[in-house]
């Protein structure tokens, strides 16, 4: 083997083989990076800023997005705890606190949770399956623009004092007849406008996922992080048009006299409830399955060993996916359904703890078999294992239909789903920045502050919704706005307001914590945490093309496994690895992951902008009720639209690529110890 010495290469070359990149690779690397660098280059500037295709700054873009709308839904969180802290209080007027749970509920789970998933899988997914983009770079574009728009149009509806009031979950008549007002029209317009992005995002990460793997990675070699992703995007697939359906009827009920959900004229109100909850159950694993897949991720990197049972793990994923569309009417025991119903989807409720159990056992036996190392990333990990138990037992107890029905609409409520989607989102995904944190922005975080930032906030989070189950049990109703000091519920209330507070100031370390890496972080090699997924095998963070020579995969822990530096050197000469000649990338087969094709991808571009602001110029105008205009505005962007297909990447016929071998099948070694 040829040795190359490190001094007679470029300095940026050197530097990579000083945080321990093989000297051949670092020069296989520079020599197609420098024609790569100029095919990819990137605009500058504003120009750039609107126009760009890429998924990292796309990805970027919408984890900063989703930590501003999390930090307002927060921020109004913590209004409600004050007016709660002390019995008979008057910080907010009752119709101003109904706003605020409704429009932090709605924001909460359809701003912050499901997004920042969309964060981790636009910036995190194209690069652990080894591939140089998103299968469709213009419609991510769109997707980001689309859920920026949509936010600021639901949030603007709070200082006009037309926020929704109905509750996250709307039921009719409630969001009807009883609220003449604009508060629901933004509700369902916001939310049919949102689903847009969300859906186009989520077939985006599917095709993404299925065609655009590296060569090798047949689906048993895909990272649990990755099926995570796919799981959430099909369910998502199937889980919003009944959403979109309720809330396209909401609006006809409201605007035109429709009558779908008014009984006195053939309509059903239940027929509300159904539809969203088909939504709305399946959407709490929609937030929590990619959580999950961000700590199965974490803990194999952390305990240094493979993760236990992966096969399991994949199948309780997809599993959980598919049984959570069928326990939706636990969220309706108390509605008044057949004995039938209650004890079908009663079972079906104790069956979906089944799947979770797997994960937590693949993860526990993990960290048992393994040697655990202490970083911020694997306590948030091992925090959101401690929460989701809690939330996972309180779960369980509904499943019992008397139960159920003695707790219903309380705070025990409350306390339940915080523990669920606080515990089971805000944690990993906290987690999940920490980890990915290097690679998305070149920096090391301080361990110490991270420790802080989990020591504040796992403390935040257990003295806020603990004492809710306390509040709950002695009789305390959900949503109410204040209470009086005879009703016993004082105390718990102080607690939970006080540990709100501590949440918030936990929230506040963690953001000095990484504005203090951005300013004066140390520099982040490749692979800080020595992991085990391509993404690590790249520059951090990565250039705009991700990797240089596209990796291939003979394993599930490609970089521990040793070889994937190999490849980069075998194949710094195969045109199908690099791909100099312009913006392309590989298409791969579903299944087991063989080179199909070399494909064109686009380059940057206005289009997708200008369709978001067509689109959101007819949600407002139907909102204000101009229709002709609104149409006019959905014309426009249909004409947008249409130019956008009918241009093509200016690229000749891509060459079809010969079949390669099938890939080898040899068993996953393990780490060496
Ligand atoms: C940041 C810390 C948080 C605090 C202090 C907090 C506090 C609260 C409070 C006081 C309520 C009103 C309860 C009532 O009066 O019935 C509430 C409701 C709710 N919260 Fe949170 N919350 C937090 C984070 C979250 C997160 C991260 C999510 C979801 C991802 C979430 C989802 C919800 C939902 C869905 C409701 C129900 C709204 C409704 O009743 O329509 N919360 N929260
Ligand atoms: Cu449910």
């Amino acid at each position: 083997m040829t040795t190359i010495d490190a001094s007679d290469v470029p300095p940026a070359t050197a530097r990579r083989v000083r945080e321990g990149v093989r000297p051949e690779r670092a020069v296989a690397e520079a020599a197609v990076g420098a024609a790569l660098d100029a095919q990819w280059e990137e605009e500058p500037g504003l120009k750039g800023f609107l126009t760009t295709v890429n998924h990292k700054r796309i990805g970027r873009r919408y984890l900063v997005t989703a930590t501003v709308f999390f930090m307002l839904a927060g921020a109004e969180a913590l209004v409600m705890r004050t007016q709660l802290g002390q019995p008979d209080n008057g910080v907010v007027s009752p119709g101003l606190y109904d706003e605020l749970f409704s429009l932090h509920g709605t924001a909460m789970i359809f701003f912050f949770a499901t997004p920042m998933n969309a964060g981790f899988g636009n910036f995190v997914l194209p690069l652990m399956i080894g591939t140089r983009d998103m299968a469709f770079p213009r419609l991510n574009a769109l997707s980001y623009w689309i859920f920026l728009f949509s936010g600021i149009f639901m949030f603007t509806s709070l200082p006009l004092g037309m926020a929704p009031n109905a509750g996250w979950f709307a039921y009719v008549p409630l969001s009807n007849e009883y609220s003449p007002e604009l508060n629901l029209d933004f509700y369902s317009l916001g939310l049919l406008f949102l689903a847009v992005s969300t859906t186009i995002g989520s077939i985006n990460l599917i095709v993404t996922t299925l065609k655009m793997r590296a060569p090798g990675m047949s689906l048993n070699r895909m990272p649990l992080f990755v099926w995570a992703i796919l799981t959430q995007s099909v369910m998502l697939v199937f889980a919003l048009p009944p959403l979109d359906t309720a809330n396209l009827m909401l609006f006809l009920d409201r605007r035109f006299g429709a009558r779908f959900f008014d009984p006195n004229h053939g309509g059903d109100a239940v027929l509300w409830q159904h539809l969203f909850w088909l939504f709305g159950h399946p959407d709490v694993y929609i937030i929590v399955l990619p959580a999950m897949g961000i700590v199965s991720t974490i803990i194999p990197v952390f305990a240094r060993r493979p993760i236990l049972a992966y096969p399991y793990v994949v199948l309780a994923t997809v599993g959980t996916g598919i049984i959570s569309f069928g326990v939706w009417v636990h969220h309706m025991f108390a509605v008044g359904l057949s004995d039938v119903s209650l004890t079908f989807f009663s079972a079906a409720t104790l069956t979906i703890s089944i799947p979770a159990g797997i994960q937590m056992f693949a993860w526990i036996g993990t960290m048992w078999r393994g040697r655990v190392s202490v970083t911020p990333a694997m306590l948030y990990a091992i925090g959101f294992i401690v929460a989701f138990v809690m939330g996972g037992v309180t779960g369980v107890m509904f499943a019992v239909v008397t139960f159920d029905q003695q707790v219903t609409d309380s705070y025990f409520v409350v306390a339940h789903f915080h523990y669920v989607l606080f515990g089971g989102a805000v944690l990993p995904m906290l987690g999940g920045l920490f980890y990915w944190w290097p690679k998305m922005t070149g920096r090391m975080v301080s361990n110490v502050g991270g420790i802080w930032s989990f020591v504040l906030v796992f403390a935040g989070l257990n003295l806020t919704f603990f004492p809710m189950h306390i509040s709950g049990l002695l009789g305390m109703p959900r949503r109410i706005y204040t209470y009086s000091p005879d009703d016993g519920w004082t105390l718990w209330n102080l607690l939970s307001t006080l540990g709100s507070y501590l949440l918030g100031a936990g929230f506040v370390v963690t953001l000095l914590v990484f504005a203090q890496s951005l300013l004066h972080g140390r520099r982040a090699p490749d692979d800080p945490w020595e992991a085990n997924t391509l993404e690590w095998s790249t520059g951090s963070p990565p250039k705009p093309y991700n990797f240089p020579v596209v990796p291939t995969v003979h394993s599930l822990n490609p970089l521990w496994d040793g070889d994937s530096t190999q490849s980069i050197i075998d194949h710094r000469d195969d045109p199908e690895r690099t791909m100099t000649d312009h913006h392309q990338a590989l298409r791969t087969s579903e299944l087991d992951g063989r080179i199909e094709r070399i494909m064109a991808m686009p380059g940057e571009t206005m289009q997708p902008l200008i369709v978001a602001i067509f689109l959101t110029g007819s949600v407002v105008l139907l909102l204000v009720g101009w229709y002709v205009a609104a149409g006019v505005s959905f014309a426009l962007m249909a004409a947008t639209i249409g130019w956008w297909m009918w241009q093509r990447p200016e690229i000749d016929e891509p060459e079809s690529i010969h079949d390669l071998p099938r890939p080898r099948r040899e068993a996953t070694r393990t780490v060496a110890p």
